[in-house]
C-alpha cells in the first residue's frame, strides 16, 4: 500500500527547501521570458524549483510520475499508479511584479485519485494542506468545513479579463453574476484564489482557462473540506487536459451554475 504519510512528510520538507531557494532570489537579478505570449512569464527560478523537485522525488520515489508547468517532468498520458502535479511558481506574474502573492502547489494523485494536496504561500509562510480523508490544515490549524453562502452575500474571485473583451467568451455573459455578487476580487494566482474559497476568504472562484498544475492540489484541499469543484458545466475537472474550473461552496456553485452558467459555451 502506498505510504501516504510518508510522501506527505518528504513533500512538505522539499516545498520549504525550495521556499528558501525562491526567496533567496528576491535579491537576484531574475532571468524573465514569455511562453505563449507577452503575459505569459517563466523565469530561472520557476525552472530551477520544477527540476529540484523532480530530481528530489526521482530520488526517493523512483516509481512516480511528474506532471509539472515547465515540462521537465514525465509525459504523463494517464493517472494511473502516484503522480505528482506540480506547479512550481504560480502566480509567476506576482512573482516578477510583486515578490507575493504566488505560492508552490502539488497535488498527489494514485490511481487518478486525489490523495494529497499542497499550496504554500512562500512569502507568507502559509501551508494549506491535506491528505485526503484526513482534513486539511493551514500551517498547524485545522480548516473548518466550509460554510453555505448566498450569491447576493457571496465574495466572487474573477478576473476582469472575463468581464471585457476577450478571445473566449462574450464577456457580457458573466456581468449578471458580477452584479448580483456583494464583490469580485483577483489575485492572480489560482492556488491561492482556491485555498481562499477553502478558508471563506473568497466564496467562488471561476476562470476560463486552467492548467491542471494549476488546480490539481486546490481540488484536493476543497473536495476535503466539503466544497464543489467543476468546470463552468458542472462537470468533473479534467486532471490531464485542464479547462474552465468552478470551486464554490456546495450551496452557492448550485445557485449560480443553475441560474448564471447555463447560457455559456464555456
Ligand atoms: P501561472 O502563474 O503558474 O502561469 C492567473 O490568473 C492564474 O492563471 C495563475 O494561476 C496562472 O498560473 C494561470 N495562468 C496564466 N496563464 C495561463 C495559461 N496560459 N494557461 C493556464 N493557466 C494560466
Ligand atoms: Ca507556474
Amino acid at each position: 500500500m502506498t505510504d501516504l504519510k510518508k510522501i506527505d512528510t518528504y513533500a512538505k520538507k522539499w516545498i520549504k527547501e525550495a521556499s528558501d531557494r525562491i526567496k533567496d532570489s528576491f535579491s537576484k537579478e531574475l532571468t524573465i521570458q514569455t511562453k505563449s505570449h507577452a503575459n505569459d512569464l517563466v523565469t530561472d527560478i520557476d525552472q530551477a524549483t520544477e527540476r529540484f523537485f523532480i530530481e528530489k522525488i526521482n530520488s526517493v520515489f523512483p516509481d512516480h510520475r511528474i506532471l509539472g508547468e515547465e515540462g521537465f517532468g514525465d509525459d504523463v498520458q494517464s493517472l494511473e499508479g502516484v503522480v505528482w502535479i506540480i506547479d512550481p511558481i504560480d502566480g509567476t506574474m506576482n512573482f516578477v511584479h510583486q515578490q507575493r502573492n504566488f505560492a508552490i502547489s502539488i497535488g498527489i494523485f494514485e490511481d487518478g485519485v486525489g490523495k494529497i494536496g499542497l499550496i504554500y504561500d512562500v512569502v507568507h509562510d502559509e501551508l494549506y494542506h491535506a491528505i485526503s480523508g484526513e482534513g486539511a490544515y493551514l500551517n498547524d490549524l485545522k480548516i473548518p468545513q466550509m460554510r453555505k453562502t448566498k450569491l447576493s452575500e457571496s465574495i466572487l474571485g474573477l478576473n476582469a479579463t472575463w468581464v471585457t473583451e476577450n478571445r473566449r467568451i462574450d464577456s457580457s455573459l458573466l456581468a449578471p453574476l458580477v452584479k448580483k455578487s456583494r464583490g469580485t476580487r483577483s489575485y492572480g494566482s489560482a492556488a491561492l484564489e482556491i485555498v481562499y474559497v477553502a478558508t471563506g476568504r473568497i466564496d467562488a472562484y471561476l476562470t476560463l482557462r486552467l492548467a491542471p498544475w494549476d488546480f490539481a492540489a486546490g481540488l484536493i484541499i476543497i473536495e476535503e473540506l466539503g466544497g464543489r469543484a467543476t468546470n463552468l458545466r458542472g462537470e468533473k475537472l479534467n486532471m490531464l487536459e485542464g479547462g474552465s474550473v468552478f470551486f464554490a461552496n456546495e450551496e452557492l456553485h448550485d445557485e449560480i451554475l443553475k441560474d448564471y452558467l447555463h447560457n455559456g459555451k464555456w
